[in-house]
């Protein structure tokens, strides 16, 4: 039968046969090839064969990155049920409502799972893979399997979006979706190849991760580095002594804390290139970074509706402080909030089209219809101004606000925050006073006595040396830490709820 696709066997079946003795994965002491990865994908999809699981079920994967991880979710992809990632550290009670919204049928987990108090109305199995037992149950079943015979167009996995406010929203996509990014963004503008170990901060349950560390390295018959730890500064240095990558992908605040604490730039002598996503790379950031190293940091924004990355910078022509050019074949609108088109240089809503983009969310109408709109276009939620089709960021449509009728980017306001050298991290949002909107500054001063009256007028005569007294943060609170999201994302919106 023609027209059968499983993108279990595009990424990996290939590979096997063409590069069985590859190693595809490093971790920890263990050196993974295509041929044991093969295997070891098709133990797991028996494994859900043997439990009873029916194709097109959920199966809920709460692993740190590790091996099993990629066997759970290629696995239960090859079997034709429904892999759905979700971060290891959640609290039972998140857990307790991913496991019920997906209505997942079995879970793999560690010790470490915050099992729900409530009860899993749908979940019939919980494996946990640290389990005595676990590994042995994997290894006695069969390391053959046929793919389920899925089409391109049909549902291989879930992924739950961080959501800036509310539940997180399940994000189906089809099998089609990860070769898409990896052949375009993937291939197209980081020119990964067979020759390249690539290595993410953000974790496989991050679309950015997962493309990062899956679809990338597998789909151009590469290798990865998994590292089952939290990112720090040092936990990075560590990796890239230990594993020499070539590939680098991080976040924006990753890359500030490393230049803060990088000692021997020869650490990152194996890196031949860099990415950024999931907040704005600053400008100061990237000239740092290349002042420093010598390495270009190629800033993109991607979204889990998008899988990945859609416009992009590209090697060798950066244009620091912006997200760059529309990675091809994807398309891009900007429009007022009528949806007609503004003229270029006015900022607007971003829209996108193209291949890989979510159809629908799981069990969402409502947000299904103010997201997903006709003719294949996606509301990304962020403004954007476009100039001679290069695009710069101007913040999340929610996070913008307007002083004295003009309308403020808390991005723009961070900047210039960010240039004092006594700021380390800082959001801006806005607070009401005398029935006004006025912006508002919460700033993590680095380390060192700093009395806060004098920062605070030092901070005001530095913003308003560089941006219009309307921008000026009128009140800035001084705190040890930013709410983020569990992607590292900064929570405009809760600080924002705090002072209202
Ligand atoms: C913001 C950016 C400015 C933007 C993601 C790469 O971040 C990812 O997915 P999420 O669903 O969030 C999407 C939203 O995050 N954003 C992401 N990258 C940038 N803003 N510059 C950037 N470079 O608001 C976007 O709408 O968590 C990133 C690949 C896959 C991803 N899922």
């Amino acid at each position: 039968m023609s027209g059968i696709y499983n993108v279990a066997c595009e990424l990996l079946d290939r590979n096997a046969m063409a590069r069985g003795d590859k190693i595809a994965v490093y971790y920890q002491d263990q050196k993974i090839t295509y041929g044991e990865l093969q295997k070891q994908v098709n133990r797991f999809g028996n494994l859900l064969g043997e439990l009873g699981v029916s194709p097109g079920e959920r199966i809920l994967i709460a692993l740190p990155d590790c091996p099993a991880c990629v066997y759970a979710f290629l696995g239960s992809i090859k079997y034709g049920a429904w892999p759905v990632l979700v971060s290891p550290l959640l609290s039972a009670s998140t857990n307790a409502f991913l496991l019920n919204d997906s209505r997942a049928s079995a879970a793999f987990t560690t010790n470490g799972f915050q099992a729900p108090q409530v009860r899993a109305e749908y979940l019939r199995h919980l494996l946990c893979i640290d389990d005595e037992g676990f590994m042995e149950r994997t290894a006695a079943v069969s390391p053959e399997l046929d793919p389920y015979p899925s089409r391109e167009d049909d549902i291989a996995f879930l992924l739950y979006s961080s959501g800036s406010t509310g539940n997180p929203k399940g994000v189906p996509h089809r099998h089609r979706d990860l070769p898409f990014t990896a052949d375009v963004y993937g291939r197209g503008v980081l020119q990964v190849s067979e020759t390249d170990l690539c290595f993410s901060a953000s974790k496989l349950f991050f679309a950015y991760g997962l493309g990062n560390s899956i679809s990338f390295p597998l789909r151009a018959g590469a290798a990865v580095v998994l590292d089952p730890d939290k990112a720090t500064a040092l936990e990075i240095f560590k990796i890239i002594a230990t594993y020499r990558p070539s590939l680098f992908f991080g976040v924006p605040t990753l890359y500030n804390m490393m230049l803060k604490t990088l000692n021997d730039t020869h650490t990152l002598d194996p890196l031949r290139l860099c990415a950024s996503a999931g907040e704005a790379l600053p400008a100061a950031t990237y000239h740092s970074w290349k002042k420093l190293t010598g390495l270009e940091i190629i800033d993109g924004i991607g979204s889990t509706e998008a899988l990945h990355i859609f416009i992009s910078n590209r090697p060798g022509a950066v244009r620091p402080g912006t997200s760059g050019y529309l990675v091809p074949p994807y398309e891009a609108r900007i429009v007022n909030g009528d949806g007609l088109p503004v003229p270029s240089g006015e900022p607007g809503h971003l829209l996108i089209r193209g291949k890989s983009t979510a159809p629908y969310y799981w069990n969402r109408p409502d947000k299904t219809a103010e997201t997903m709109l006709a003719d294949g276009w996606l509301r990304t939620g962020d403004i954007y101004i476009e100039e001679g089709g290069c695009y710069s960021f101007q913040g999340r449509a929610d996070d913008m606000f307007k002083v004295d009728a003009h309308w403020v980017s808390p991005i723009t306001v961070e900047e210039a925050l960010r240039e004092h050298p006594a700021v380390l991290e800082c959001a801006v949002t806005w607070r009401k006073l005398e029935g006004l909107v006025v912006p508002l500054a919460y700033v993590v001063p680095g380390p060192g006595p700093q009395e806060e009256m004098k920062l605070y007028r030092e901070l005001r005569a530095h913003v308003l040396q560089k941006l219009p007294e309307y921008m000026c943060p009128v009140q800035i609170i001084f705190c040890t830490e930013l709410p983020k999201t569990d992607t590292g994302k900064i929570q405009r919106f809760r600080l924002r709820n705090e002072v209202k």
